[in-house]
């Protein structure tokens, strides 16, 4: 059975792949798993039939079979765990791999979300300009972190793995800030990681949603 993975029928990126089901889009393309889309309007999204997927009414789930996941990084996670090539087999090197999943997730996404959010919800008030200051520098203390500790390497921790994708899935976010381009080792991993084929193809993919409603 072709696992099902749940998106924006109309996502508010305007096809900038930004919504989490890239993230795992990528996940399926890097590992050669074949799947179908299930579209959602934001009003679906809260219906009973995906709330039973989703208890948070949100985008995006995996549904192989009887399981039925939700969390982008959970579910990449799984993929990994069950096709070979996004995680090491070296029981160390795996488990230092899942670190930097951890850290994508838990360490760099929440300030750069943090930021995003303000802009959504608060740019108008008259404090914005003030609260930015503080969230950008939130921002660029982590990337000046991870910048340091990726060096002059390819990848975070030897071959491209589910780390790297989420690592650079979340500083994509950073895109039309023009962050990024103050970090010149980061701006190359991103540009490394995306230019990849399989990254190329999931990026397509959620494009043509937009494209064609
Ligand atoms: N922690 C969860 C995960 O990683 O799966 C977070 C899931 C999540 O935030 N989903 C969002 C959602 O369903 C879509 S991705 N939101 C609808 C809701 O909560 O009602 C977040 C997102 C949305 C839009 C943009 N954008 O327009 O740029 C970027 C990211």
């Amino acid at each position: 059975m072709t696992p099902i993975l749940t998106a924006f029928k109309r996502s508010p990126d305007r096809g900038q792949g930004l919504a989490r089901d890239m993230r795992v889009r990528w996940a399926l393309e890097e590992l050669g798993v074949a799947y179908d889309v299930h579209l959602l309007s934001f009003e679906e999204m809260k219906q009973p039939a995906h709330l039973a997927r989703h208890p948070f009414g949100q985008i995006p789930t995996y549904e192989d079979g009887e399981l039925v996941l939700f969390e982008s990084g959970a579910i990449v996670l799984h993929l990994t765990e069950h096709h070979p090539g996004l995680l090491p087999t070296d029981a160390s090197a795996r488990m230092r791999a899942i670190t930097w999943m951890f850290a994508a997730l838990n360490t760099v996404e929440p300030p750069i979300v943090e930021r995003s959010m303000a802009w959504v919800l608060e740019r108008e008030q008259a404090w914005y300009a003030q609260r930015l200051v503080m969230l950008d520098e939130r921002v660029r203390r982590r990337l000046g972190e991870l910048s340091a500790r990726l060096g002059d390497a390819q990848w975070l921790d030897g071959d491209f793995s589910a780390g790297d994708l989420l690592m650079v899935s979340v500083l994509l976010r950073l895109h039309s800030s023009g962050i990024v381009d103050d970090f010149p080792v980061l701006a190359a991993y991103i540009a490394r990681a995306t230019q990849r084929p399989t990254y190329q193809r999931a990026f397509a993919a959620q494009l043509a949603v937009f494209q064609n409603p």
